[in-house]
């Protein structure tokens, strides 16, 4: 997350030198953060042709963008207004300008990728974005499909291009719309993480600012009478009375703040801050409401469109999601795995805290509590702190002890689980370091957690959580990493790890071949009354998931099982029709596992062995048992590959025996009551 710097200067003189002065020193502060590249957006002269025409004819503000240092950009700004003839020396009474610090997630370092990103020709919509917008593939593909062209690789042009596409629509229909409703109806269509800036020559010397998930300040400069201002902290609506001059900045940081004013406020998720005519006003953004007809309407279509894309060529959100966790893994690596290194910007400034925790404790609740487990022999491994594992209601249910040197890692995809978040009041209450590893930004998880992790894994629909857990491993085990970087023992290790992940995501393509051997497997069970499924070491938790999976959406008993502990009772079920799914590939336990299957082969047990590619022999000499045989990857990271066959078995047993994939009987996607 880099850089964001606005300045607007109301009722005051300013010459656009010192506005570009303003602007650059803005960037400056923020350089400390790391960057690739740096762009800037102030107002061009008006035109002839706008002083004798209306305001329809807006002249395009100008926008100049660079790669590299900050200086470099400078540099250019200063040689372009030169060549340009621009009248440096030219006041402004009142003027609006943005400033962009970029790191990029999406897109090369480069003059186009950088922001300000526009709508097009003309300038209409300019964007400065900080943070991901998840979602920005269906809505740029629905924009092309508009007429819309992009010239960006950025996740950011969709911004700009989706406030024109509003604006357009809005005029179309002969009426008349403010800044603040575009925003408004942009928000709405977005997911992610974001702290964005709009400026527009359709509403010249106004900004507008908005944020989800990233921080954004809001900072005051009266320049008449200070006192005046001394209660911006508290009440808002005092600047929106007075045409006093003023400035006004909105930055990403404090610190590109404070030289100018002490008076500043931290901009609210789900907040539209717009300044107009020098006044400030901060709407709540609500979803469904007090949004203009008009343009609703607009939007519908887009939405609509929108919706049919999301599914694409699938039949159902479930499927779609399992297919999609090549893509979905990959943004949830993004940017953190750096060579040999691990950067999790979330956690980096409690790493020290965490590492000197006596316990770090695990809560979650269904399939988060699965990704939990396992996640926990490889944490244990390179931590070396021991990782105890707590189901959120049985923490509550028997008040388990939580101490103020453990830190708690709460999971949950929706960051809503009411027993999840109770459990968070409770460690909080008991003082431990308190983790979240969520999919959603801005969700009661992320805000109420002392730190975390986004997964990143883009929004999730079917009930049935399926990418998530593949990336809540994934960015459980970088953060295994991050914490266990400071030991030397386990170099090596770390190394064969990070390997492992980035070759995921193409091994996740290879075992999603495997969908039609899944669906004739399907076939075979789909009148079975129940299903077991054994798993031990890093793929107990694979068992529990995939029974889990085939409970929830197939509605047939299934049961996850430690294979250890076969003995202890469940051999009792073994016959020759209850179908036994057993988990056996290549890791420490593999020879505990191939005694299994020998065990359960000797009393005619209707085996069906997941083993690693090629050893379809040694798990099942015989060949009397059905084998599905899985790519090979770090042994740690094997239940991101080895969950996928059962979510594809789950899927195929849903729909063969007729039931509803997406909403499952009596299920919920995010349980919000305890
Ligand atoms: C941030 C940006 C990301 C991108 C990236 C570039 C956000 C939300 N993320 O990702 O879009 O710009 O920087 O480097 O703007 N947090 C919690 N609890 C949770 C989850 C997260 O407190 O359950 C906090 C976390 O400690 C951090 C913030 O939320 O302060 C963002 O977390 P992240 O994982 O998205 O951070 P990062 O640096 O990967
Ligand atoms: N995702 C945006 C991009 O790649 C913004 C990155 C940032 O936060 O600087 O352009
Ligand atoms: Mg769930």
């Amino acid at each position: 997350m880099c850089g964001i710097f606005a300045y607007l200067n109301y009722n005051v003189a300013r010459e656009r030198r010192h506005i570009l002065e303003v602007l650059f020193n803005g960037l400056r502060r923020l350089e400390y953060r790391g960057y690739d590249s740096s762009g800037i957006a102030i107002d061009a002269d008006p035109t002839p042709a706008d002083s004798s025409s209306s305001s329809s004819s807006p002249s395009p503000p100008m926008v100049f963008r660079q790669e590299g240092k900050i200086e470099s950009l400078v540099g250019s700004v200063y040689r372009e207004v030169d060549a340009a003839d621009v009248d440096l020396e030219r006041a402004f009474l009142v003027h609006a300008g943005i400033a962009h610090t970029r790191w990029a997630t999406h897109g090369v370092p480069a003059p186009r990728n950088s922001h300000p990103q526009s709508s097009g020709g003309g300038n209409e919509f300019l964007v400065v974005h900080n943070g991901i917008i998840t979602n920005y593939e269906v809505l740029k593909e629905t924009l092309i499909r508009h007429g819309f062209t992009f010239e960006s690789e950025t996740d950011t042009e969709v911004i700009p291009k989706l406030a024109k596409f509003v604006y357009d629509k809005a005029c179309e229909g002969g009426q008349s719309v403010t800044f603040s409703q575009v925003v408004k109806e942009v928000m709405r269509q977005l997911e992610g993480a974001y702290a964005l800036i709009f400026k527009s020559p359709h509403y010249p010397n106004e900004l507008i600012a908005c944020k989800r998930g990233s921080t954004l300040i809001l900072g005051v400069k009266e320049l008449t009478d200070e006192k005046s201002c001394a209660t911006l902290y508290h009440d808002v609506k005092a600047l929106t009375k007075n045409g006093e001059p003023k400035e006004l900045f909105f930055s990403s940081d404090l610190c590109a703040i404070v030289e100018h004013t002490k008076n500043y406020l931290s901009i609210e998720d789900n907040e539209v801050v717009h300044i107009k005519d020098g006044c400030v006003s901060i709407l709540k953004f609500d979803y469904g409401k007090e949004t203009p007809a008009s343009v609703q309407r607009a939007l519908s279509v887009l939405e609509m469109e929108v919706e049919q894309i999301k599914k694409g060529k699938y039949d159902h959100f479930m499927q779609k999601e399992i297919h999609e966790q090549p893509h979905s893994l990959t943004t949830t690596m993004r940017g953190r795995l750096k060579d040999s290194n691990v950067v999790l910007g979330g956690l980096k400034d409690h790493l020290r805290t965490i590492r000197h925790s006596r316990r770090i404790v695990f809560i979650g609740c269904g399939t988060s509590y699965n990704a939990a487990l396992a996640a926990r022999p490889f944490f244990e491994e390179l931590s070396g702190i021991p990782v105890t594992m707590e189901i959120a209601s049985d923490l509550l249910d028997r008040q388990g002890p939580i101490y103020r040197e453990d830190t708690a890692v709460f999971v949950s995809q929706s960051g809503e689980t009411a027993d999840t978040l109770i459990a968070l009041e409770y460690a909080l209450e008991n003082g431990a370091m308190c983790v979240g590893i969520t999919n959603t930004v801005g969700s009661t998880l992320a805000r109420k957690t002392h730190c975390g992790v986004h997964i990143n894994a883009g929004c999730e629909i079917g009930v049935a959580s399926t990418k998530a857990y593949t990336s809540q491993i994934v960015a459980m085990s970088m953060m295994a990493l991050a914490i266990g970087d400071d030991r030397i023992s386990t170099q090596s290790r770390r190394a064969a790890i990070i390997n492992g992940l980035s070759e995921l995501p193409n091994k996740v393509r290879e075992v999603l071949k495997l969908d039609s051997e899944m669906r004739d497997l399907a076939e075979s069970l789909i009148d079975s009354e129940s299903l077991l499924v054994f798993g031990r070491g890093y793929n107990y938790a694979t068992a529990l998931e995939g029974a889990l999976k085939v409970k929830e959406v197939a509605l047939m008993h299934s049961e996850g099982m430690l294979a250890g502990e076969m003995k202890h009772g469940p051999l009792a079920l073994v016959d020759e029709t209850l179908p036994i799914i057993v988990i056996a590939t290549r890791d420490a336990c593999f020879s505990k596992q191939q005694s299994v299957i020998q065990q359960l082969h000797a009393r005619k047990g209707r085996l069906i062995v997941m083993c690693s590619e090629g050893d379809a022999t040694s798990v099942c000499p015989s060949g009397s048992c059905r084998v599905i045989e899985v790519p090979q990857s770090e042994d740690c990271l094997q239940p991101v590959l080895n969950i996928i066959p059962l979510q594809l078995l789950a899927y195929h047993l849903t729909v063969l025996r007729g039931y509803d994939v997406d909403q499952p009987r009596n299920l919920a996607k995010s349980v919000t009551t305890q």
